[in-house]
């Protein structure tokens, strides 16, 4: 992947003044210790020229490096939407349940809030999120209801195989068929199979951080499937539809792909897979100095398997363990890791880090990636380069 090696004046200035404003609040209780007084950023010098962070009001992303709080606040948390943001009436807003049901349901969100509450501590990603800067991911407190409780109101019938997620928002889509091409208007679909819809992790859920969803985070009502990626977490959910047909819907089948060679038998077989789980990944997102030692400061991201351990190298030296924080320990939560690199010599270095889960998978580099043709699922170590003065 080529890089512009220059960071635009504006953007490291804009970096060092949200890091340093920061400093005029009160500090959160988890509030983390790389923004300890008297700690400066030290700005990355491998960020492109201009980064866009808002490409449009459907795409936002997180400035990973003003990280400061193990909760992403609301009005920062990254979305990506494919159809603009549908406004929804609380009031006459319902969620319908049909196809092959015992009880079709039409419920209200007071009657959602009225079944068993539960708190989920989830940070996700969208499944395109990359380098240079990783700002398509977040982590937040989640609270709603076990999609399997609903479901179980419902009464899934014995024939069905797949439950259809749908969001109200929708718009115009060209579907080819051999060559020819049907313009037909779609709402925003997904679906889980059977099995991953009634058991207890997929959840409804109405409030993040403690307040109603926002209408970028899918207000009133949203799925989350937590450990995989961002596209299976429909939001301003409208419809699930139980049926026992697969789901062949743009979102579901052609748009969230991976093309991926892999090695059967001693033959390389080319595999289209769709996305589910969130690959194994950790990322540098900023470096700090308080004038002795720098500070590394990072993020981890998976499918909620207990993570062994995190690396840092500096340049072409050993592999460093990190230290994974306390206050990051949930299962499906982002977690943070700090590395505290003493006696760095002025000059450019590059730092990479890498992660490692219990049963023993690694978080690949670019080079055993390359197997990988298509952009998505990019989980790959990735360097940074920083100037020492
Ligand atoms: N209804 C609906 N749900 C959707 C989408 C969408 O376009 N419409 N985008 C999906 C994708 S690709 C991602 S990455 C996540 C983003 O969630 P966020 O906006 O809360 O960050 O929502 C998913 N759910
Ligand atoms: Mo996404």
């Amino acid at each position: 992947m080529s890089m512009t090696k220059q960071s635009s004046r504006r953007d490291v200035l804009k970096g060092s003044l949200a890091l340093a404003g920061m400093g005029m609040f009160s500090f959160p209780e988890w509030a983390l210790p790389a923004l300890a007084q008297g700690e400066t950023p030290v700005p990355f010098t491998d960020l492109p020229e201009v980064i866009n962070w808002r490409r449009t009001p459907d795409r936002r992303m997180l400035d990973i490096r003003t990280v400061d709080s193990v909760f992403t606040h609301r009005d920062e948390f990254f979305t990506t939407q494919h159809y603009g943001h549908p406004e929804i009436d609380p009031a006459t807003y319902r969620l319908e349940v049909s196809g092959l049901v015992d009880q079709p349901l039409s419920l209200s969100i007071d009657d959602i809030r009225a079944m068993p509450a539960r708190d989920l501590i989830f940070g996700f990603e969208c499944s395109g999120n990359r380098g240079p800067i990783n700002g398509l991911s977040s982590n937040g407190r989640w609270t709603g209801v076990s999609l399997h409780t609903v479901l179980e109101h419902a009464g899934v019938q014995p024939a069905a195989r797949e439950i259809v997620f749908l969001g109200a928002d929708h718009g115009e889509e060209e579907v080819e068929f051999r060559g020819r091409s049907y313009t037909v208007d779609q709402q925003y679909g997904r679906s889980l199979p059977r099995g991953k819809a009634l058991s207890p992790e997929p959840l409804l859920e109405y409030a993040l951080n403690g307040e109603p969803l926002t209408p970028f985070q899918g207000f009133p009502l949203r799925l989350l499937v937590p450990g995989w990626y961002g596209a299976p977490n429909v939001k301003y959910l409208a419809e699930i539809h139980v049926q026992e047909d697969a789901y062949l819907g743009k979102y579901q089948a052609r748009w969230y792909r991976t093309l991926k060679g892999e090695m059967v038998n001693g033959e390389l077989k080319w595999k289209e897979t769709a996305i589910t789980r969130m690959r194994l990944k950790s990322f540098i997102a900023r470096v700090s100095t308080d004038g002795s030692r720098h500070r590394v400061f990072g993020i981890v991201l998976n499918d909620g398997t207990p993570i062994r351990s995190v690396e840092v190298m500096v340049d072409d030296g050993e592999w460093q363990a990190a230290t994974l924080s306390p206050s990051t320990s949930s299962r499906y939560g982002w977690k943070f890791f700090t590395w505290d690199w003493h006696g760095a010599t002025p000059g450019e270095h590059t730092l990479v880090s890498r992660v490692t889960d219990v049963n023993g998978e690694v978080q690949p580099t670019a080079e055993e990636l390359e197997v990988k043709m298509t952009f998505l699922e990019h989980n790959a170590q990735h360097p940074r380069t920083v100037m020492i003065s």
